[in-house]
Formats: structure tokens, C-alpha cells, sequence
């Protein structure tokens, strides 16, 4: 198991989009131990597997209190959306900025665990919002790129900030 790194936005390989599993091998395994004991120490609710530059679709999360409760979602396609969500957002590529998105509140998935067999989801609230973020990284989009381009410059500014007082 290894922690790999997370790439930070304005990262042009949050940009690629991330081809359909094909194999349910080892090596897939092995990818998704590594995702989720690098989502876990971040820590965070959620890890797509283009945030650690690999552009499978694959996608870890939980979002439970206790951090027990890992779900992993390969090649996901949503079939229903419902309800309007208000939950702000939060991105481990995209440290301290925190919005909220116009995103559903329920969502229905369908989507292939580790062993590819098939399932299917019902999520509503944290879990729903954090499968259509986690479903946005893999079509290569950053939940920022959806703000208003004056909240995107405000935030490229104070990401610059952080960057310069880390050096
Ligand atoms: O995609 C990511 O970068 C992970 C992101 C997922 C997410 C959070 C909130 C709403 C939508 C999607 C995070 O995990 S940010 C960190 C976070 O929210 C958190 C971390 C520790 C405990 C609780 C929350
Ligand atoms: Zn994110």
C-alpha cells in the first residue's frame, strides 16, 4: 500500500479524461488500496484516481463518522438525478476553498465494484454530492471551473498566496 501524490489545481492533468476500466486485475486492486489509504490520510471523503494522475475511472470514497465504510465506484454512470443539494464542497486538489455548487441531491449509480461485478446505489445528501464531484474529476473537470470566472480569478489569487507562503 503507498500514498501517492495529489495533484493541485491549476494542474493540467486534472484536465484528462479518464478512460472505462477494462481489466479487474491485481494491478487494479493494488490501485485502489493505494487511493484509499491516500484518501484516508489526506484525509478526505472522496479520491478519484485522476487527482493521483492515473485516468482510469475509478473512484474511492466514505463518508462515514467512523471511516469504515469504503466504497469503491468503477467505471460509474449516473441514471437519475434529483432534488437540488445546497452542501459546499470541498477538494483535496484545491486546499482551503470551499464553495457550493448546484448539484442534485439524489443521485441513482451504477457503477463496478473491485471484482467488476455490477451494482447499483441510491445516495442522497454528502454521499450524492461527493459521487457527482468524484464523476466530474474523472470527465477531467475541477469543482471550481464551475464558479463564476470572478470567483475563479479570486481563487487562483489566494491558491498563488498559499503557494508563495509554503515556499
Ligand atoms: O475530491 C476530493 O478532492 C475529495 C473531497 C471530496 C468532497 C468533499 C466535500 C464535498 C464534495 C466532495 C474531500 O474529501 S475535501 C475534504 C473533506 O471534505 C473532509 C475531510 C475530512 C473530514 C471530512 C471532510
Ligand atoms: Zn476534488
Amino acid at each position: 500500500m503507498a500514498l501517492l501524490n495529489i495533484l493541485r489545481y491549476p494542474d493540467a492533468r486534472l484536465h484528462k479524461v479518464a478512460a472505462p476500466v477494462t481489466a479487474f486485475d491485481d494491478s487494479l486492486k493494488q490501485l485502489v488500496a493505494d487511493l484509499a489509504a491516500t484518501m484516508y490520510a489526506a484525509p478526505g471523503i472522496g479520491l478519484a484516481a485522476t487527482q493521483v494522475d492515473v485516468h482510469k475511472q475509478v473512484i474511492v470514497l466514505d463518508v462515514s463518522e467512523r471511516r469504515d465504510s469504503l466504497l469503491v465506484l468503477i467505471n460509474p454512470e449516473i441514471l437519475d438525478a434529483s432534488g437540488v443539494s445546497d452542501i459546499e464542497e470541498g477538494c483535496l486538489s484545491v486546499p482551503a476553498i470551499y464553495e457550493t455548487l448546484e448539484r442534485a441531491e439524489r443521485v441513482k449509480v451504477r457503477a463496478c465494484d473491485q471484482n467488476g461485478n455490477l451494482f447499483t446505489l441510491e445516495a442522497q445528501g454528502l454521499l450524492a454530492v461527493c459521487i457527482q464531484h468524484e464523476m466530474d474529476h474523472l470527465k477531467g473537470k475541477v469543482f471550481v471551473e464551475s464558479l463564476s470566472q470572478l470567483k475563479q480569478q479570486r481563487i487562483r489569487a489566494r491558491l498563488a498566496k498559499q503557494l508563495r507562503k509554503s515556499a
